[in-house]
């Protein structure tokens, strides 16, 4: 009887584990960003997108969210700290992030790290440098 309730019990998680990723679309995607349907990503389409996504992200003390301090913002302490839309970046260095290093991360330290990222990532991605990228290239967009 345990064991089937175990065995039950395992069925349920499993099936919420796979339900997960499904819900959370956290990657950017070319259809999203692509503001005029050009079929092309511009950098300014990039920088609106980098804009709106920093929004998601409402700004936080340090103290607050690092809890074991060593200066990684790692995924489970962001959910933990109930920090949203910052899921595509994984685990995020704090000092990277406070720009003014006053220990507060702030609308316009977000802004400008959402801009960062996503400027690398599409320097990166564009791979014949004519500073667009196309559908083939946007596949290469990571953070
Ligand atoms: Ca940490
Ligand atoms: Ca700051
Ligand atoms: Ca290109």
């Amino acid at each position: 009887m345990a064991l089937l309730l175990g065995g039950l019990l395992l069925m349920a998680v499993s099936a919420q584990a796979q339900k997960a990723p499904s819900e959370k679309v956290a990657g950017p995607s070319f259809k999203a960003m692509d503001a005029d349907k050009s079929g092309h990503l511009t950098l300014e389409e990039v920088m609106s997108y980098a804009k709106k996504k920093s929004s998601d992200t409402e700004p936080f003390r340090i103290t607050d969210a690092d809890l074991d301090g060593d200066g990684v913002l790692t995924p489970e302490e962001q959910r933990k700290a109930g920090i949203n839309g910052m899921e595509q970046f994984g685990a995020v260095n704090l000092k990277e992030m406070d720009i003014n290093g006053d220990g507060y991360i702030s609308r316009e330290d977000l802004d400008e790290y959402y801009r960062r990222k996503h400027r690398e990532a599409f320097a990166k991605a564009d791979a014949d440098k004519n500073k667009a990228l196309r559908p083939s290239e946007f596949a290469l967009f990571r953070f």
